[in-house]
């Protein structure tokens, strides 16, 4: 059961859903046999990038390693899918060169800043108003959209099951080998 390995790559604001629909769609393409990683800042900052914190320096470097760890997982034959905020357009261009173009698929988490604040999950945002958190995207960082991503997913009124299908729908053709 071989199939084609690539990057999927997911941007948006914290708490726009990124992990979310990555973990859903992970879970799916495991139902169909197929191989996968999912990197975020869960497993990345913790480990490989836990001398980085969110100055634009370190957010540009993470996002160069990740790319780098990606490469190296698409080689060994896995679709990658990746969640982090990246909100650098010259950092996911980076991506990009680092990857290939054929092996990368742009997915913008289009999640107003508005409603991540509403979700506020972590209590991030609360932080940052509070001035407890410097650098926080959407609030004292910029986040710098994409203009022409591959697929465009806006949460604010979509199921997480039709955003899911949006994912799997695009990405379907591109696994045959
Ligand atoms: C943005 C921050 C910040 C600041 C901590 N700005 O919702 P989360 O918690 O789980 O996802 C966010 C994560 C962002 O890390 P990334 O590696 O994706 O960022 S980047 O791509 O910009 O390098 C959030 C948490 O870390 N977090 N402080 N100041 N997000």
């Amino acid at each position: 059961n071989n199939h084609n390995s690539f990057l999927i790559w997911f941007t948006g604001l914290s708490g726009s859903g990124k992990s979310t629909i990555a973990n859903a769609v992970e879970l799916k393409l495991h139902k169909e046999g197929i191989k996968t990683f999912t990197l975020d800042g869960d497993n990345i900052r913790k480990g490989i990038n836990n001398d980085l914190n969110f100055s634009p320096e370190h957010r540009t470097e993470n996002i160069r390693r990740i790319a780098e760890v990606s490469n190296l997982m698409v080689d060994a034959g896995l679709v990658v899918l990746a969640a982090f905020v990246s909100p650098y357009r010259k950092d996911r261009e980076r991506i990009k060169n680092i990857v290939g173009d054929a092996n990368f698929v742009e997915i913008y988490v289009n999640t107003s800043v508005e409603e991540c604040e509403r979700r506020d999950v972590k209590g991030l945002y609360k932080k940052a108003r509070a001035g407890e958190i410097k650098n926080m995207t959407g609030i004292s960082a910029p986040y710098e959209a994409p203009e022409t991503p591959d697929l465009e997913i806006k949460t604010e009124n979509e199921s997480i099951e039709s955003s899911v299908k949006k994912v799997i729908d695009y990405i379907t053709p591109k696994l045959k080998l």
